[in-house]
C-alpha cells in the first residue's frame, strides 16, 4: 500500500469520478480522518466521492487490482472510530442520494446509502408509514452507516434494530461485483441473506450502495413521561412492568443520577427529581391518547408528562443532549455495552466503584428496554485503556455484550475475543476472505489482526 497517493491512484479515482469528486487537497483530505468524539485520528490517500454504484464498483476493482486500502465513510458519526481511515482511501457515500418513491401499499421504499436518517423521515412523514429506526445522530448519520452497524437507537423496543427493518440491499462486494435484491418481497426464502449478513459487518464485507427499508404504522397520537426512581434496580424493575403491561411502549430510556446532572448543567437547568437515583424517560404511541394507559402502569408515581410536540422534545432533550454535554466536558471513553437485566444494577455499582477507584468520571444511560447501557469514562488519556479493560471485562463476565449497538470499530477489535470463541472467529475471517478476498474493505475495523 503506497504512504502517499501515487499518481496512478489519483488519475484512476479521477478518470472513474470526475476529478472533483477524487480529493487530494490534504486540507479537506485532513477533514475526514477524525473520528466523532475527537479521540481516534487516522491518514488517508485520497478523498472519493462516487454518485453511483457503477462508480463504486470502479473504485472497488481498481483498488483491489492495486492493494489499495478503502475505508467507506457516511455521516462519519461513528462512536468506535470505524469510518477513521488508516493509509487507505476514504470513500464518501453521500453522493449515493436518491429517495424513494414509497410503496404505499407494501409501506416499503427504497434510498440511497448516503441518504441521512432525518431525510428518510422526512421522506416518509405524512405518508401514513414511519421508519421505525431513530436515533440522536439522525441529521448526520447515514443509512448505509446504519445497516454497516446494525444501528439501534431509541425504537428498537418496539420495532427492533436496522436488520430487522431492512427488506433488501444493493452492495458492492470487495471483489466489485454488485449483488442487488431491492424487489421487496415481503416473503422470499432463497438461500442466504446477504443483505442480513452485511447489518453490523461494519464496511468489512461490501460498500451498501442502496437499502430497501421495511416502514411501520404511523401513530397519531405520543406521550412521553420522565419518572425519577430510587435506583437502578427500581428502574429495572418498573421496566419490565412497564414492558409487559403498556402495549403502545415505544422508547424506554434510562439515565443514571450523574449522567442526569451532565446533561442538566450543559441545559442550564436543573435536574428533575434531584433525589432519584436514576430517571426513565418513557414513550408511548397509539391511535388514541396512550396517556390514561401509561399512567395506569406508573400506579401513582411521581411523573412529568407531555403529550404535545415541543413539551414532548423538551423531555427528550435530557436524554438526546447526553452525548453532546458529556463530550463537552472532555474526551470520552465510549463502552456500549448490554448485559442481563437481572445483572443490570450490580454491573452499574461495579462500574461506578471502578470509577471512583480510577478518579474517572463515570456516566452512564442507554436504552434500558433493550437492555443496553452507554458507560462514558471521563478522564483516562484518550490512549490509556486500562479502565476500559476492566469495565468490557466486567460485562463479559457478567454475560453481556461489549458492544451492542456501536459496533466494533477500531476502538475494540482487540476485545472482540471476550465475546467471539476461536471458531466464531475463525468463520468471520472466513467470511471475510470469501467476499473481500484482497482484504481492502475497511481493514483494521472489527476483524482482530
Ligand atoms: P459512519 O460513522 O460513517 O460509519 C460507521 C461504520 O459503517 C464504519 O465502519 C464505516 O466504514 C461503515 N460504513 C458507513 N457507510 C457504509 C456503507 N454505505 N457501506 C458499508 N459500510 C459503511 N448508534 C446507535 O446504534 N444507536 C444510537 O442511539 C446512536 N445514537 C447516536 C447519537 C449520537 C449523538 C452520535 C454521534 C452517534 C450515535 N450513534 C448511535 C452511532 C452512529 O450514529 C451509528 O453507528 C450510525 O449507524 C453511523 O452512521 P454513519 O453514516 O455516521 O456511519
Ligand atoms: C445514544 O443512545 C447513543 O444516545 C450515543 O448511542 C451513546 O454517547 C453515547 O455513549
Ligand atoms: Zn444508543
Amino acid at each position: 500500500v503506497p504512504s502517499l497517493p501515487t499518481p496512478d491512484l489519483v488519475a484512476a479515482l479521477a478518470a472513474i469520478v470526475g476529478a472533483e469528486h477524487a480529493i487530494v487537497d490534504p486540507d479537506i483530505v485532513g477533514s475526514y480522518v477524525t473520528d466523532w468524539t475527537g479521540r481516534f485520528h487516522g491518514d488517508a490517500l485520497a478523498v472519493v466521492r462516487p454518485h453511483t454504484v457503477g462508480e463504486v464498483a470502479e473504485v472497488v476493482r481498481w483498488c483491489a487490482a492495486h492493494g489499495v486500502a478503502i475505508t467507506t465513510q457516511g455521516g462519519n458519526t461513528s462512536l468506535v472510530a470505524g469510518a477513521v481511515p488508516q493509509q487507505s482511501v476514504v470513500l464518501l457515500t453521500r453522493g449515493l442520494n436518491d429517495v424513494g418513491p414509497l410503496d404505499p401499499d407494501a409501506g416499503q421504499i427504497t434510498v440511497g446509502a448516503g441518504v441521512t436518517l432525518a431525510a428518510v423521515h422526512a421522506a416518509v412523514a405524512g405518508s401514513g408509514w414511519e421508519f421505525g429506526v431513530d436515533l440522536g445522530a439522525r441529521d448526520t448519520a447515514t443509512i448505509g452507516g446504519m445497516v454497516a452497524t446494525n444501528a439501534g437507537g431509541i425504537r428498537v423496543v418496539r420495532h427492533g434494530t436496522m436488520r430487522a427493518n431492512l427488506i433488501g440491499s444493493e452492495a458492492v462486494l470487495g471483489t466489485g461485483d454488485v449483488i442487488s435484491h431491492l424487489g421487496g418481497l415481503a416473503k422470499d426464502n432463497t438461500g442466504y441473506e446477504l443483505g442480513a449478513l452485511l447489518c453490523g459487518s461494519e464496511g468489512t464485507l461490501g460498500i451498501v450502495t442502496a437499502v430497501r427499508l421495511r416502514l411501520v404504522r404511523s401513530f397519531a397520537e405520543r406521550v412521553v413521561a420522565l419518572v425519577g426512581v430510587a435506583n437502578v434496580a427500581e428502574a429495572v424493575a418498573l421496566a419490565g412492568h412497564l414492558r409487559r403491561t403498556v402495549d403502545s411502549l415505544d422508547a424506554l430510556e434510562v439515565m443514571v443520577a450523574p449522567a442526569m446532572a451532565v446533561v442538566a448543567e450543559h441545559l442550564a437547568t436543573s435536574a428533575p427529581f434531584a433525589d432519584a437515583g436514576a430517571v426513565l424517560l418513557v414513550e408511548a404511541a397509539a391511535d388514541h391518547d396512550p396517556t390514561e394507559t401509561l399512567a395506569a402502569a406508573l400506579n401513582g408515581r411521581e411523573a412529568i408528562v407531555a403529550t404535545d410536540r415541543a413539551g414532548r422534545a423538551r423531555l427528550w432533550r435530557y436524554r438526546e443532549s447526553q452525548t453532546e454535554a458529556i463530550g463537552r466536558r472532555g474526551v470520552p471513553h465510549k463502552l456500549d455495552v448490554s448485559v442481563p437485566l437481572a445483572a443490570t444494577a450490580a454491573f452499574v455499582d461495579d462500574v461506578m466503584a471502578l470509577g471512583r477507584e480510577h478518579s474517572a468520571e463515570v456516566f452512564v444511560f442507554g436504552h434500558l428496554g433493550d437492555g443496553n447501557l452507554h458507560v462514558n469514562l471521563l478522564g483516562p488519556a484518550p490512549d490509556d485503556e486500562r479502565l476500559d479493560e476492566l469495565v468490557l471485562r466486567l460485562v463479559a463476565s457478567r454475560g453481556g455484550s461489549i458492544s451492542a449497538e456501536h459496533g466494533i470499530g477500531r476502538a475494540k477489535r482487540q476485545w472482540l475475543h471476550l465475546n467471539r470463541s476461536p471458531a466464531e472467529l475463525d468463520a468471520f475471517r472466513r467470511v471475510k476472505a470469501a467476499l473481500d478476498p484482497a482484504g481492502i474493505l475497511n481493514p483494521g475495523v472489527l476483524l482482530p489482526d
